[in-house]
């Protein structure tokens, strides 16, 4: 039987990253992907600026509880928006019987640096963290997640790292990416007792938009199908960067 898996994250419209990024990596990864869909993202066709439109939260519940009574084997979550769709989620996650949870703390948008709601970073700690099998924030969301200034160095994600896993999150991947001064793609794993560096080589690509949503949903896929946390990270990371 096809394993399970439920993104509860935001469309978008462009079509590279969001539930439509997740969907494909559901299905790449051989899950039978489902989505309860709580914001739409647009883009100006004259400037690509984004605009944000929740759902109403009744129609985001209705999606939740039709996907739980199929009964899923592993959640993600994507672009929440607001602190009542955190809380949604949140409850959904304790909802749904399965353990196989990935966060992808998202707060901006690529391409657009407005941070979404400022409030939304506390509702993610509260109501989030804890119950995180996984957590994958970039350097910027893993400095806000922190409380710290966003990292620059290996030696900073470290210190972010251990913070949010003192948050709760077991595990925790901070995407260090191309940002970082480093001649690899650096990503930092902790799962409380060590730090692991994962490196792939860089890609001089600028078609990288979703690579954070196909990521966590590779993992969350991953997870679903048995894996072990570090081995569906490992996989994760190789199928994006083959991807990109
Ligand atoms: O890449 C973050 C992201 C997540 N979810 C949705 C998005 C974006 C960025 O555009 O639109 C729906």
């Amino acid at each position: 039987m096809l394993k399970k898996t439920l993104t509860i994250a935001g469309s978008d419209t462009s079509g590279g990253a969001g539930m439509q990024a997740d969907l494909k990596a559901f299905q790449e990864h051989g899950t039978y992907g489902m989505v309860a869909l709580t914001v739409v993202v647009t883009m100006d066709p004259k400037n690509w600026s984004h605009s944000v439109t929740p759902l109403p939260t009744a129609l985001l519940q209705s999606q939740i509880d039709t996907a739980l009574s199929t009964g899923v084997d592993a959640i993600k979550t994507g672009m929440l928006s607001t602190e009542e769709i955190i809380q949604i989620a949140s409850k959904a996650i304790q909802k749904s019987g399965t353990d196989k949870i990935v966060i992808d703390p998202v707060m901006v948008c690529k391409g657009d640096d407005e941070v979404l709601n400022p409030g939304n970073t506390t509702a993610m700690v509260n109501y989030l963290l804890p119950y995180a099998t996984v957590v994958t924030p970039n350097l910027f969301e893993a400095g806000q997640l922190a409380g710290v200034p966003t990292p620059k160095t290996i030696a900073d994600m470290q210190v972010a790292a251990a913070k949010i896993h003192a948050l709760g999150a077991k595990n925790v991947v901070i995407k260090g990416g191309k940002a970082l001064a480093h001649d690899k793609a650096v990503d930092l794993f902790f799962n409380g007792t060590e730090f692991k560096l994962l490196e792939t080589e860089k890609v001089a690509s600028t078609y990288n938009h979703g690579a954070g949503c196909t990521f966590a949903a590779s993992i969350c896929a991953n997870l679903a199908n048995g894996l072990s946390v570090e081995e569906a990270v490992i996989e994760a990371k190789e199928f994006v960067s083959a991807a990109i």
